[in-house]
């Protein structure tokens, strides 16, 4: 879906107009942009099927957004965004990847302090001019100086999140050409790694010399929609970089070739090192052509047969990470990975009560489509109060609502529960922002820490614990705080998190869109006997599709279907 894309260069573009002077037009790119990104539908098909007309019927898009939407779908590209780069002197791109600089800021600092890029930038702060700018001051500094610390960490990696559909489109377009037998990705997409360096395409057909095939194969790869780059293109490698500066490789393989050419692509490189050594203590030879015994080709088309071959189960790909996954497969005692079908239901989104842009009922809904049994309401408490958090009164005018609902299903005889949960603020003492009597109506408590990051280790511990305590407790929501690609994680003792987890039953969370409790603390929480639960932390129906990057991250963890308490 161009969706995506298409909402991106809307922001861009409203981002460049707020470096200019024109009020009103800013926002009105913005809002379309937001309402792209939540559309459910293809917008190329809603194009397709009803023109500029169709579009227009899109929230916020009116005549003008239209015909750029329609160049884009037509041209690839929006000519208005090159000119506006072109009359902005600022690295508009690059300034906005910073957390917490959008349109405006970027402007002030333009005017004010003259800064363009993020070297101006930096310059500056070490200079310790941003903190007396009207409106900025020491602490928005000090962010400012971490979120660019952070971008140059994670420079050049992509998150899944953002690529996997794109993968999944493009896959397809391989499937439809005639003569290809196997189509898949390989590298960190396929072992769904949460962040992707470049993506490994893999394709095998019957007879390699085919020149014909090859030649089609090659040219449909390089000439995909979102190719901005040919970096090569070969007989039996291409690569491309696409349009958001994505790399991309295909490689192309004879069938009798396939097995172990995607046991080699998909790595990690650690692992088949790993792998590579057994063969040798067995005599034999592996890499990408195959498995090999005295020059001999004895294995190659199926993964299966290789590591069959070698002694040991077939192994997830999210488990290839070169850790004690090969040692289980040798005792046959790999985890039989929990699957997106086992979740039964998510204890953690949003309503329009807070944050959350649908309604409780809408929200609901979209769980029964997705065949879900439950759907746990976890809007926010009092303390955040940029997000109107709910507090004791609304609480209980909220499951008046949940109640209706609940009856309204069992009339039409649909077997689907709504619960009240809440994401209760831990506030900095540990104390929660709801009291016990209220707390004691909802069907669970769900607490998280929203607040106050920057405390000592010790004292965000206590401040954690002391919260846990509470017995009526049930989830301890993003336990570490960190954001993936936005935030780090918050100076806290995190054993000691999960033992206070076991010993007062509180699952843990896994988080889908913020990849807090990575997949090494996820395995070491499971391996001390605590639970876990697998919430997208859905703000809009859409994002509670979003369960299965955390499915991935569990099972990256090793994690069971008895792990996990939504399962
Ligand atoms: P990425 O792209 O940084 O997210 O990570 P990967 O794992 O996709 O790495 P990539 O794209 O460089 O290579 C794909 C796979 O190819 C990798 O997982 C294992 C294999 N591979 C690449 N280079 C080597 C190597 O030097 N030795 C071995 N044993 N395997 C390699
Ligand atoms: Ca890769
Ligand atoms: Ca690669
Ligand atoms: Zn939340």
């Amino acid at each position: 879906m161009k969706n995506q894309e298409i909402a991106q260069i809307l922001f861009e573009i409203g981002e460049f107009l707020e470096l200019g002077e024109i009020p009103f037009k800013p926002q009105a790119y913005q809002q379309a942009a937001v309402a792209i990104d939540n559309l459910e539908e293809d917008i190329s098909k809603i194009y397709k099927e009803r023109g500029i007309k169709g579009l227009k019927e899109i929230p916020a898009v009116g005549e003008s957004i239209a015909l750029k939407i329609e160049e884009y779908l037509k041209t690839g590209k929006i000519k208005y965004i090159e000119e506006l780069k072109k009359i902005t002197p600022v690295d508009v791109d690059e300034l906005t990847k910073i957390e917490g600089l959008g349109g405006k800021r970027i402007k002030r600092l333009y005017k004010e302090l003259g800064i363009k890029t993020i070297k101006d930038l930096e310059r500056a702060i070490e200079e310790h001019k941003i903190a007396s700018l009207f409106g900025f001051g020491e602490k928005m500094e000090a962010n400012i100086t971490e979120a660019i610390k952070f971008l140059k960490k994670s420079k050049g990696r992509f998150l899944l999140r953002n690529v996997l559909d794109d993968v999944y489109r493009i896959e397809n377009i391989f499937k439809k050409i005639k003569g290809v037998e196997k189509v898949s990705v390989a590298g960190s997409a396929r072992r769904r790694k949460e962040t992707i360096g470049d993506i490994d395409f893999l394709i095998a057909i019957r007879d390699t010399s085919d020149k014909y095939l090859v030649e089609k194969i090659m040219n449909t790869f390089v000439g995909m929609d979102e190719v901005i780059k040919i970096v090569n293109k070969g007989e039996t490698k291409s690569s491309i970089k696409t349009r958001q500066g994505l790399d991309m490789d295909l490689r192309l393989v004879s069938l009798s070739s396939f097995g172990s050419a995607l046991q080699y692509f998909t790595g990690s490189k650690e692992h088949n090192i790993a792998l590579r050594r057994i063969a040798i203590r067995k005599g034999l030879k592996l890499n990408e052509y195959g498995l090999f015994k005295n020059n001999r080709k004895i294995k190659g088309e199926t993964e299966e047969e290789i590591y069959e071959r070698l002694g040991m189960d077939w192994i997830y790909p999210e488990l290839r990470e070169g850790e004690e996954e090969i040692e289980l497969a040798q005792k046959h005692q790999l985890p039989k990975l929990i699957e997106l079908n086992n979740i039964k239901g998510d204890f953690h989104c949003h309503s329009n009560w807070n944050g959350g842009e649908n309604s409780i009922k809408e929200m609901t809904e979209k769980a029964i489509s997705l065949g879900y049994e439950f759907l746990g309401i976890t809007d926010h408490t009092q303390s955040l109060k940029i997000e109107n958090g709910l507090n004791e009164k609304r609480l209980i005018e909220q499951r008046k609502e949940i109640n209706s609902i609940n009856e309204e299903l069992k009339k039409q005889g649909i077997n689907f529960k709504v619960l009240q949960g809440s994401e209760v603020d831990i506030l900095k003492n540990g104390t929660l922002d709801i009291d016990n009597k209220t707390l004691k109506t909802l069907d669970y408590v769900s607490i998280s820490v929203h607040s106050n990051f920057k405390m000592d280790r010790e004292s965000m511990t206590n401040r954690i614990i002391k919260a846990m305590e509470n017995s009526y407790v049930k989830i301890l929501n993003h336990p570490t705080g960190m954001i993936l690609g936005k935030r780090d994680s918050y100076e806290v003792d995190i054993e000691k998190i999960i033992k206070k987890a076991k010993e007062k039953n509180i699952a843990l969370e896994i988080n889908s869109y913020r990849f807090d409790l990575n997949y090494q603390l996820a395995r070491k929480a499971k391996e001390m006997g605590v639970k876990l639960v697998i919430g997208s932390d859905a703000h809009n129906t859409k994002e509670l599709e979003d369960m299965r990057f955390g499915v991935f991250q569990a099972r990256r963890a090793g994690l069971e279907k008895k792990n996990i308490i939504n399962c």
